[in-house]
């Protein structure tokens, strides 16, 4: 494998982090499990418009593969080498009221965390097997759930594309063919061992086999972040009676994206602002000083429609699952605060 030629305008830390140094150190490193430099990177080679563009294989991807991912999580997180993260998932400790208890400008609200399973690879290099045996297992414990996170799942095998597309309009499931995802790996066997389990009200959802092989989500309209923390809460520790995560002391929770690792947690609002995002510098400044990320409305690599932006926590590893909330908290009541100022 070659040195990858990244055009003269690529922004990723993908370009930005893999020097000919760092190439040539990592190039011919394996994990046990047998993932390479080259499948960590193809997706940001094959997509230079990527964020990151690197993805994990496996636990020991980070460790074999440290001069590459050190520096993007120092950069992305702000967390280094020698740190531990620790998790605090208790919502007693969330003091919060509803930011916008008129539903004015927040419309919905939406938590999700990342989860991979202790003894399996990550979906960038699990086999077809591995994949059935881990669809199994969580749909499995998910039809046990009662009350309010009680279910259905559906596999994406035999589910009509009206359904689907339905279910991916209304922001409940995955989109499919993501360009980043395929290059990543992510997407073999499609759409064998994918599948979305739903509560009847689709306030809690749980995606199987997408980017990683749990995204448990917790949403509601309006703007109670606290109530959809609790349910998710709720959710993570019934799951956890089940079925051991993939963790670290260092990293946390191990999630195939640098960007997902400790918290794997983005919770975030769609929430209309208009008259603040025609000031992109003022946009940028307030969501950088609360550490958000803005995405568009059909979630991340997509635009923004009508004035309404998906608006979420950027850190997620070295602060808790109750601070990765208050940094979306603070900052959208700065933002509610000055959209209506102007
Ligand atoms: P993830 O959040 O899992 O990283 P995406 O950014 O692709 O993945 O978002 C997944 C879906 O969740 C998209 O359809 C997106 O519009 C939807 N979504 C995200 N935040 C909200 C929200 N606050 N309210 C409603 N839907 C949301
Ligand atoms: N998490 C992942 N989908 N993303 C950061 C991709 C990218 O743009 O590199």
């Amino acid at each position: 494998m070659k040195y990858p030629n990244f055009p003269k305008d690529c922004k990723s830390m993908l370009c930005k982090y893999l020097t000919k140094e760092v190439f040539d150190e990592l190039k011919d490193r394996k994990t046990p499990n047998g993932f390479t430099l080259e499948m960590a990177i193809n997706s940001g080679v094959k997509n230079p418009d990527s964020s990151i563009g690197v993805y994990a294989g496996d636990k020991e991807s980070y460790e074999v593969f440290d001069l590459l991912f050190d520096p993007i999580i120092q950069e992305y997180h702000g967390f280094g080498k020698n740190e531990k993260h620790v998790s605090d998932f208790d919502p007693n400790k969330l003091d919060i009221d509803n930011p916008d208890p008129k539903s004015e400008l927040i419309l919905s609200t939406r938590i999700r965390v990342g989860r991979n399973l202790d003894g399996f690879p990550l979906g960038t290099i699990i086999s077809k097997e591995q994949r059935d045996e881990v669809e199994k297992i969580v749909s499995g414990t998910l039809k046990s759930f009662k009350g309010d996170l009680q279910g259905e799942y559906f596999p994406l095998k035999g589910m009509t594309s009206a359904v689907q597309e339905k279910l991916i309009k209304e922001h409940f499931l995955f989109k499919e063919g993501d360009r980043f995802l395929e290059a990543a790996g992510l997407n073999r066997d499609w759409p064998e061992g994918r599948g979305i389990f739903h509560n009847k009200k689709k306030t809690f959802l749980v995606w199987i086999n997408e980017e990683d092989e749990l995204r448990i989500i917790s949403m509601q309209q309006g703007g109670d972040i606290k109530e959809v923390f609790v349910r998710l809460a709720n959710a993570v520790n019934e799951l956890e009676k089940d079925m051991k995560f993939l963790k670290s002391d260092h990293l946390g929770y191990i999630t195939s994206c640098p960007t997902n690792l400790g918290t794997a947690m983005r919770a975030s609002v769609h929430i209309k602002l208009p008259k603040l995002s025609q000031d992109k510098k003022l946009f940028k400044t307030v969501t950088d000083k609360f550490h958000l990320q803005i995405r568009g409305i059909h979630g991340e690599h997509s635009k923004s429609e009508g004035g309404i932006f998906d608006i979420s926590n950027r850190r997620r590893l070295g602060i808790s699952e109750v601070e990765c909330v208050k940094d979306l908290y603070n900052g959208v009541k700065e933002l509610i605060s000055i959209e209506r100022s102007l």
